[in-house]
């Protein structure tokens, strides 16, 4: 996880059922570090069903593979982690029902969520959206003022990924202002060529001196 700089997720809201697979591939091979499966509103069976298809993939290649939302799917399915938001409950909870090494993300909307992520004992956090989304409506936008900041305290002790909104005509600008790794939505998975826009993104993210 230390290592990763670009994080993918395969998002129900934009995939149907039946291209998860294909989606997933291109992702892989586009260079993405870590994969999420994100799939709200959908009944567990299922969510578990996808995750049990996806992990193997993932780790054929190395890549970290995370369930959003539920830990004691993630844990069944065998992924190697969950995500929880701010509404998931405490990360404690969480850490005592799963095994030594399970990874766990939290979402971080402020720099005090981001500090607080860390004395709850996550293992890398999300934190934005730094602009508006479509993928998460009706969360507001942070902005980029407080990259730098939570980079250099709370990205000294776990990894951040800056999510929300993030795409090719930004992801500059994102990086200017401090960020080392992304997570990127839409802007993959609506890509013309999803292998090629994540070469693209990763190209620029290992670029960056910063990482
Ligand atoms: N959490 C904060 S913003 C966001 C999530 C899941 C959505 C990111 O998606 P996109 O399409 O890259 O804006
Ligand atoms: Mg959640």
């Amino acid at each position: 996880m230390s290592a990763a700089r670009l994080y993918g997720i395969v998002d129900l809201n934009y995939l149907a059922e039946e291209d998860l697979e294909e989606a997933t591939e291109s992702l892989l091979d586009g260079g993405v570090d870590v994969l999420q499966l994100r799939a709200k509103g959908r009944l567990l069976p299922e969510i578990l069903k996808w995750a049990r298809m996806l992990g193997p993939l993932c780790r054929d290649v190395g890549v970290l593979f995370i369930v959003n939302d539920y830990a004691d799917l993630a844990r069944e399915a065998g992924a190697d982690g969950v995500h929880l938001g701010q509404d998931d409950g405490p990360l404690a909870a969480a850490r005592d029902a799963l095994p030594p090494g399970f990874i766990i993300g939290r979402s971080t909307h402020s720099p005090a969520q981001a500090a607080a992520a860390v004395i709850e004992g996550a293992d890398y956090i999300g934190f934005g959206p730094l602009f508006p989304t479509p993928t998460k409506p009706g969360r507001p936008a942070i902005g980029l003022e407080n990259i730098s900041q939570v980079e250099a305290g709370v990205g000294s002790k776990l990894p951040v990924f800056c999510i929300g909104g993030i795409n090719s005509g930004n992801l500059g600008q994102v990086i200017e202002a401090g960020a080392r790794r992304v997570v990127m939505v839409s802007e993959l998975l609506q890509a013309k060529d999803t292998e090629e826009r994540c070469r693209e993104v990763k190209d620029l993210l290992e670029a960056n001196p910063a990482g």
